[in-house]
């Protein structure tokens, strides 16, 4: 895309913030590309939009299990759940299996398993097929999420558990949910993985296929319990069917608890604060490499330069980038011997 046809950050973030859906679809292509002049501006728009707010504001969920556990089926159960009571809701489908269907005309095709009505203004779904791969959850993905929470009462980020993803997904949330496939080996793995430890809420999934269902949730009750417990959570089992809607309604309630508990306890806007923070070490890594985060002087300088509880952090991330860039430019060219 050429830079005269890129958006104007500033003009498309007061479209974003007064909720226009198109200006929200600009806003995600802009963060999703990679050219540099769009790079640019996709850092003004994260400065535009960002604000006291960005560490407060809305509830993004984080989902993750192995595919055909029902995540995308539960996520439109939860949807109809979380629209009837007239919240909002985004949605970034990070799974391969939710690709849409070719032509795309319906973006919510069969494959994508998120079944809506076919128009509401309250729900915006983004699908990002690729994104998820072995290598752990897409760097665009963040700021994606922390756009449509500008937007959105609920965001929820459906990501496949593969490997480094179930770290990642820990990164994004404020809330992760594990949802997990009766009778599977999966869990089995997952239970004897240090990955069990993520989790707030876990969503055992297809309960009308009755005792294989309430064996698994009687597995994770049982598993080793987290070394970082929070002793004021509960970390709830429950059981679900994305199929009839047992217990949706509940599976909502105990997301809300899990929010409330973060804002009661103090902790939402320092786990907000720090997972920009740990994306801005990332972006600036994937950017510049090893040699660029040096001419910013260093990991630890960085870190530093991000911490504490600060909504800020795009702008630091500008002035560093602009400060390796302009270190970039005036390194000497190797001189060729003769
Ligand atoms: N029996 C039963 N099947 C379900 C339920 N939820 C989803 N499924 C089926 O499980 C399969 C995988 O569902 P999907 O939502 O695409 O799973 P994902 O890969 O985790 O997103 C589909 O064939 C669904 O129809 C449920 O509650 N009960
Ligand atoms: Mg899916």
């Amino acid at each position: 895309m050429a830079a005269a046809s890129l958006p104007d950050p500033e003009a498309l973030a007061s479209r974003i913030l007064r909720g226009e859906r198109a200006a929200i679809a600009g806003g995600l292509n802009l963060l999703d590309n990679k050219l540099a002049e769009a790079r640019e501006r996709a850092v003004r728009l994260l400065v535009c939009l960002a604000g006291e707010r960005w560490l407060t504001d809305g509830h993004l969920i984080g989902i993750t299990g192995p595919p055909g556990a029902g995540k995308s089926s539960l996520v439109s159960a939860m949807i109809r759940d979380w629209r009837a009571s007239g919240r909002t809701v985004g949605v970034l489908a990070v799974d391969p299996s939710s690709r849409p269907e070719l032509g795309g005309g319906a973006l919510l095709g069969d494959r994508i398993r998120i079944k809506t009505p076919a128009f509401d203004e309250g729900l915006f779904i983004r699908s990002l097929a690729n994104r998820n791969q072995l290598g752990g959850v897409a760097t665009e993905v963040w700021p994606m999420s922390w756009l449509m929470v500008t937007c959105f009462d609920i965001v929820v980020v459906e990501t496949v558990g593969v490997g480094q993803t179930e770290i990642d997904i820990a990164e994004i949330g404020d809330t992760v949910c594990y949802v997990a496939q009766p009778a599977s080996g999966d869990t089995i793995q997952y239970l004897k993985s240090g990955i069990i430890q993520i989790p707030d809420v876990f969503a055992v999934n297809k309960s009308d296929l009755g005792a294989a269902a309430r064996k698994t949730a009687s597995e994770i009750r049982r598993s080793a319990p987290r070394q970082d417990r929070r002793e004021d959570w509960d970390y709830p089992v429950c059981l679900v069917s994305a199929a009839t809607g047992t217990g949706i309604r509940e599976l909502n309630e105990h997301f809300d608890r899990h929010r409330d508990y973060l804002v009661g306890a103090g902790l939402l806007a320092g786990l907000r604060a720090r997972h920009q923070a740990a994306w801005v070490l990332r972006l600036l890594k994937e950017e510049f490499g090893t040699f660029g985060l040096e001419q910013a002087g260093g990991r630890a300088v960085v870190e530093r330069r991000l911490g504490g509880t600060r909504f800020d952090q795009f702008e630091e991330y500008k002035r560093m980038r602009e400060g390796i860039l302009s270190r970039f430019s005036s390194v000497d060219p190797p001189t060729l011997l003769p």
